[in-house]
Parts: C-alpha cells; sequence; structure tokens
C-alpha cells in the first residue's frame, strides 16, 4: 500500500535554502521518503504526474537487493562489508549451518540485512577438503536459489581476493569451477573480482601512507595482479571480467584506523554491475562516513556515483510518468523529472566525495 501523500500541501522546500544544505550535511536515509515527497510536490511542470512519480520512487525504494560477497577467510570479507554499508543497521542471522563443532571462522554463510539489501557472507575456498566441499555446496545452492517472481536471487558476486597472497589457485579454483558456471545468463555481469589488501600487496613497501595511496611501482603491481586474474578467468572459463584493485582498511593494535583506498570506485563498480532499478537500494545503505570514500585512484567516482544514480532513477520516473520509451523522453516533464532526481541523488550523495 501507498503511503499517505500530503500533495496539496506541497512547494514548502526549497531546495536552494541554507535550511536545507544543513539538512543535506547531515542527511540519514529515513528522512529520505519526506524529502522526495516534497520535491515532487514542489516541482513546477509535473502535470498531474505527481502521483504517478511517488509510487514508482516506492516501487524503486522496495527493490530487494541480494549481493553475495565470498573468497577465502582473511581475504577482508568482513572488512569491507564494514566500510561499503551502513552496517550498524544491519540484522544478522548465521545460514546454512553444516555439521557440529566447525570452527566459528569458516562457519557456513552469515545473512546481514540492512533495508531491503541483503548481503550473504560466504567463506570462498581454502579452509581444508570438508569444509571447501560444504562451502561449494552451499554457494551453489544460494546461485541456483529463486525469489518469489522466479529470477535468480542472487543480483551479483563479489569476489574478494587477498591482493598480499601470491598463490591465488584456490580463488581461481572458487571462480572458474564454482561461481561462473553457476551464473547462469549473463555471467559478464552478474559477478565483481576485486583484490583487496592492495597496501599490503608488497609486503607494504611503496605503500605511501601519508597519502594513503600505492606508489608507482605498487600501482604496476597491482595492474598486472588485475590483468594476470582476468586472463586466469578467462583462460578457464570464457568470460571476461574487469577486476579492481582496493583496500577495506586495516585496524592494528594501537594503531590508528586506516582509511580505505579505491572503496567509492568498489562501489560504482558494485553499481554498474547491478540492475539499474536497484541502484538506489545500494546507495541508500552505504556508509556515511565521508572519510571512507575519500582517497580513489581518481577524483571522479564521487560524480560517476551519484551520475550513475540520477541516470537510473530518472530513466525509470520518466518512463512511469511518461510511459515512454527510456532515453526518448524530451520536453517540460522529462525535463521536471530530471531535475527531481537530480536533486533526491544530490540530498544523500554528498557523503561520497
Ligand atoms: N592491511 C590490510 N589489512 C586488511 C585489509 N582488509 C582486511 N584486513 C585485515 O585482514 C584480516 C581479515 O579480515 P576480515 O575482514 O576478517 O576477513 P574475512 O575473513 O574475509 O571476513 C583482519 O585482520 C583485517 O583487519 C586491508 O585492506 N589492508
Ligand atoms: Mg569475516
Amino acid at each position: 500500500m501507498m503511503k499517505h501523500f500530503s500533495f496539496l500541501n506541497g512547494s514548502k522546500l526549497n531546495s536552494n535554502n541554507a535550511k536545507d544544505n544543513d539538512m543535506i550535511s547531515r542527511f540519514i536515509p529515513r528522512d529520505l521518503d519526506s524529502k522526495v515527497e516534497d520535491l515532487i510536490c514542489s516541482a513546477p511542470d509535473l502535470c498531474g504526474k505527481r502521483a504517478i512519480l511517488l509510487q514508482k520512487w516506492q516501487e524503486l525504494r522496495g527493490q530487494k537487493l541480494n549481493i553475495m560477497i565470498t573468497g577465502a577467510t582473511g581475504c577482508g570479507k568482513s572488512s569491507t562489508i564494514n566500510a561499503l554499508f551502513n552496517m550498524g543497521a544491519a540484522t544478522v542471522t548465521e545460514v546454512a549451518k553444516v555439521g557440529v563443532g566447525v570452527d566459528p571462522e569458516t562457519m557456513d554463510i552469515t545473512k546481514y540485512e540492512i533495508g531491503n539489501m541483503v548481503l550473504w557472507d560466504s567463506p570462498g575456498l581454502g579452509d581444508g577438503k570438508n569444509a571447501d566441499l560444504r562451502h561449494s555446496k552451499n554457494i551453489i545452492d544460494k546461485l541456483l536459489e529463486r525469489d518469489e517472481n522466479g529470477k535468480l536471487l542472487i543480483d551479483l558476486v563479489l569476489v574478494i581476493l587477498d591482493g598480499s597472497t601470491r598463490d591465488l589457485g584456490t580463488s581461481f579454483e572458487l571462480i572458474n569451477k564454482v561461481i561462473i558456471p553457476n551464473l547462469g545468463d549473463n555471467k559478464e555481469q552478474r559477478i565483481l573480482v576485486a583484490i583487496n589488501q592492495a597496501d599490503v600487496a608488497m609486503k607494504g613497501r611503496n605503500w605511501d601512507y601519508k597519502n594513503n595511496c600505492p606508489e608507482a611501482a605498487l600501482v604496476t603491481y597491482l595492474e598486472e595482479k588485475c590483468m594476470s586474474v582476468r586472463r586466469r578467468v578467462y583462460e578457464g572459463t570464457g568470460v571476461d571480467i574487469d577486476p579492481i584493485y582496493y583496500c577495506a582498511g586495516y585496524k592494528e593494535e594501537g594503531q590508528e584506523q586506516g582509511r580505505p583506498y579505491n572503496l567509492a570506485k568498489l562501489l560504482y563498480f558494485i553499481l554498474m554491475h547491478i540492475p539499474a532499478e536497484k541502484r538506489l537500494v545500494a546507495a541508500m545503505n552505504a556508509n556515511q562516513d565521508a572519510e571512507m570514500w575519500q582517497d580513489n585512484d581518481s577524483k571522479d567516482y564521487g560524480e560517476k556515483i551519484r551520475h550513475s544514480l540520477e541516470d537510473a532513477i530518472g530513466t525509470s520516473l520518466k518512463a512511469a510518468a511518461l510511459g515512454a520509451a527510456v532515453g526518448s523522453v524530451f520536453g517540460p516533464v522529462g525535463t521536471a523529472v530530471g531535475t527531481v532526481a537530480g536533486a533526491l541523488v544530490g540530498f544523500f550523495g554528498s557523503f561520497f566525495g
């Protein structure tokens, strides 16, 4: 059921005033609905399309997103999830527990639910023969699972590799033998391989700790590592992936918390690998600590993230309002909807840098 919206007393929010800017900086998702309601109600030129837009907005908000995160124990799955998303709001469930007395570190799948987003934290291979068999089976079962509409449940598999490990044999086993054969159609779209712990890939050498970024020699090393992973996966499966490297951040005893590197890049790649109408759900649950997103190999990712959201939301709202084919929408209503999409992305996209 659609929530009751106050259409009649619209136009109370001017998106340019100082109060509003202050609200942007302290924005929390809880406020998002009322902000969008205000935006849609106060936008001119919508020609009676407000109710449709509000309903479409609720539909986008209500999308279900399922991401599997897998990789060898210690590669940084937990660290990555904590860096990327607003895990303070997550509910946690241990699922698919098989057997008794297993080591908690290698214990099967953990399910994190944050709003409409579900993360399935699934150990990869390398924990011994029995554990590997169990983990493979759990991963395959999850990959083959279908939602209530008969579509594959998992939208994206994020495979994390430990960049400080030379031998990635078990990771190729996981990607080439377990994941890719069970990914269904559109395999390139539904897998993202990310090499973590970029800071210690050369045992801590060539990492610029002051500026939190790799020096030239380490960049070369990491780029080669990405190419070599790409090649190994292509040779093994014929699937052409585009791996990236990053750093989830680290916490050493008695030291300052290390900031992530390329985390905004990782989020951008995640957004581009999930269905466009689900991008909003991912972004809404992103970590709102601006510090996490600030260090990347390019300054553009904040802008790219906002653009990909604006594009997805704008396209969807326009299509709903005008019943027209995507991309062919011009004229005042199209422009007004585009403005609404841009403004609402601005509301919660400011922390991406
Ligand atoms: N130096 C460094 N350490 C990391 C990074 N990511 C994770 N770690 C450390 O690696 C260890 C294992 O990480 P964790 O997230 O528990 O891995 P998981 O077993 O895959 O969930 C922890 O001590 C983390 O602090 C990183 O990017 N750089
Ligand atoms: Mg973990």
